[in-house]
């Protein structure tokens, strides 16, 4: 039977919230939170926050439906049988979590068969939370979103994000040399899904990132899509590692066309 969409958000939510209960709590507890690992670099980290943040959204979502998959930042990778496959970020932002910077936030996707149907992002910082399920609009902290409609280069306001490896940053912050004098100006504000939902409620015209997992990714992408924005790769590929670019319609074509001709979804 094809799960509900709304039902599988409703869970989502519940959890994210829980999940964002564990994640304030353990940040506001201490002074300065400990690195438990790090991953692909030393400034990849990963604390015992993230981890038992992913740890209680595994056990909340398995436990109401044992036999859907899951696929989590931090390791957790369930294979299902129910055509339901959550993908998790438990702490998107994590360096600014780290830092006490209020800039982050537990991301929980439902996708069907490969598609997203259902995500939520929550920032247990803001309290704020995005929720959609697909074709039935996004919205946040339960009222609806739409993107800014902006449909010139040369005023919009562009997030972006780098990641981890040094050449990698190099090669991007080449990019957005090339980028800075052709727009209004560039946010930098360190959680992908977080950059998705501000271009779906017009904080920003627009994002782009190369490097981007699918878990910064799955539900961001749905909440941004659902407000009227374009998620794609290059050349009309869909969204992933090697670039992610998000804007409205009206802008999408000029941003797209300019970090094509930069070599954007390349590392130099
Ligand atoms: C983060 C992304 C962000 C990117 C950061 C980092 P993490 O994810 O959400 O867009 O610019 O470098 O990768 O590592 O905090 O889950």
């Amino acid at each position: 039977m094809t799960p509900d969409p709304g039902a599988l958000l409703d869970l989502a939510v519940d959890v994210a919230h829980e999940a964002g209960r564990l994640v304030r709590d353990r940040r506001d507890a201490v002074d300065r939170i400990t690195v438990s690992a790090t991953k692909s670099t030393p400034t990849d980290v990963v604390t015992e926050s993230d981890t038992a943040a992913e740890a209680l959204i595994r056990r909340r979502l398995l436990s109401a439906r044992p036999g859907d998959g899951l696929l989590g930042e931090e390791g957790a990778t369930v294979t299902g049988g129910s055509g339901v496959a959550w993908v998790v970020d438990p702490i998107d932002g994590t360096v600014n979590y780290l830092y006490d910077i209020p800039q982050y936030a537990v991301s929980i996707a439902a996708q069907v068969d490969g598609r997203t149907v259902a995500g939520v992002v929550h920032n247990p910082a803001s309290g704020q939370t995005w929720a959609a399920t697909r074709g039935r609009g996004a919205r946040l902290d339960g009222r609806l979103v739409r993107e800014s409609g902006c449909d010139r280069l040369d005023r919009a306001l562009v997030a972006t994000g780098f990641g981890y490896d040094s050449a990698r940053r190099a090669a991007q912050a080449d990019v957005l040399r090339a980028v800075l004098p052709r727009v209004r100006d560039v946010r930098r504000l360190g959680a992908a899904s977080l950059d998705l939902c501000g271009v779906a409620t017009g904080w920003f015209d627009a994002y782009y990132e190369r490097g981007l997992a699918p878990w910064d990714l799955a539900a961001g992408a749905l909440v941004a899509e659902e407000a009227g924005v374009l998620v794609e790769g290059l050349g009309g590929a869909a969204p992933g590692p090697e670039i992610v670019i998000a804007a409205g319609p009206a802008l999408f074509p000029a941003l797209h066309d300019l970090l094509a001709s930069l070599g954007a979804s390349r590392d130099g």
